[in-house]
């Protein structure tokens, strides 16, 4: 477990107490025990069904090694920003759906885990820099935000907006860099069963290192597209400039779909460090979802949809 500054809402052991006391409990709260409490039934704690729908085929990363190592620049460049990001606060938090949609609402996040159908659904994340991991993330589709606020016909792409808190993330004083993290897909690509809004992992509300306390992520697409701790979501109708198209789009284009034979121009993307065990793996097409997403790119084959 790591050590960190618990969030008043973050239950499991603090406000557990009083109840696993009131169930006779007591022995559990010696010492390390009192960690397997199960926690109080709040909409983003309870461990939710997960999906057999997706499966990984290898497998879950180590919890720890999820949550320390990440990137997440607002917080630093390293890969060791938990620290830091230790200092996110989540609550209030509140995510604004706009732009061209029939009724532009703003959720709390509390408001809006209690009315989405959270699920479980272990995915494999594969970042640009040739590493992996398989985390069972819990949230919901994107699909059922959307169906909420109704999607207008001129809308063709979602801009996901993160949040940029300057008294906590130091790396914005980094003025090169094009804040806030801004990421995009189309309509379509978000309209995918495979896009997920990400609320927790490992059973437990998000950690702010993993984007807390909402995350996007479309599995078939290199890590960067996931922006963390999102503020806002908007339907467009151009393109938005995203975050790392805009500092090097050679390298970070829009489409970032993952492809073992297109090298990254200073990488070979043929093969992944799978974190936590140190095996080297063959990397997959579209990260073995090409059954769910290929078809989405049939008609876009002019497109640079790799890199
Ligand atoms: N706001 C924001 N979102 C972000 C990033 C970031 O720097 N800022 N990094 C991205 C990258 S490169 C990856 S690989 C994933 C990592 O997610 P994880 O730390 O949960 O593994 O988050 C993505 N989302
Ligand atoms: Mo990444």
């Amino acid at each position: 477990m790591l050590i960190r500054t618990r969030r008043g809402w973050e239950i499991p052991e603090s406000a557990a107490t009083p109840e696993a006391l009131a169930f006779g409990r007591r022995a559990a709260l010696a010492g390390a025990a009192a960690m397997a409490l199960p926690s109080i039934a709040r909409a983003e704690d309870v461990p939710a069904a997960r999906n057999p729908r997706y499966v990984a085929g290898r497998a879950i990363t180590g919890e720890r090694d999820a949550t320390t190592y990440n990137n997440y620049y607002e917080f630093g460049t390293d890969k060791g920003i938990f620290r830091p990001a230790q200092k996110l606060p989540l609550r209030p938090w509140t995510v604004k759906v706009d732009g061209l949609v029939d009724s532009p609402m703003e959720f709390g996040i509390d408001d809006l885990l209690k009315t989405m159908p959270i699920e479980e659904r272990v995915y494999r994340l594969r970042c640009v820099e040739a590493w992996s991991m398989v985390v069972p993330w819990s949230g919901f589709p994107l699909s059922a935000l959307l169906a909420k606020v109704g999607v207008k016909p001129e809308a063709k792409f979602v801009r996901f907006e993160t949040a940029a808190l300057p008294a906590v993330m130091p790396g914005l004083r980094q003025s090169w860099y094009p804040w806030p993290y801004v990421e995009a897909c189309t309509v379509e690509e978000a309209g995918n069963e495979l896009s997920f809004l990400v609320t927790g992992a490992y059973g437990k509300p998000l950690l702010p290192q993993n984007g807390a306390p909402i995350r996007f992520h479309q599995p078939w697409k290199y890590g960067f597209k996931a922006g963390k701790s999102l503020a806002r979501i908007s339907l467009v109708a151009e393109r938005p400039k995203t975050f790392w198209e805009a500092i090097q789009p050679q390298e970070y284009g829009f489409w970032a779909n993952i492809n073992p034979e297109v090298p990254h121009p200073r990488w070979s993307q043929a093969s992944e460090r799978v974190l936590g065990t140190g095996d080297r793996v063959p990397t997959q097409l579209f990260n073995g979802y090409g059954e769910f997403v290929a078809g989405l790119y049939t008609n876009l084959q002019r497109e640079r949809l790799w890199t």
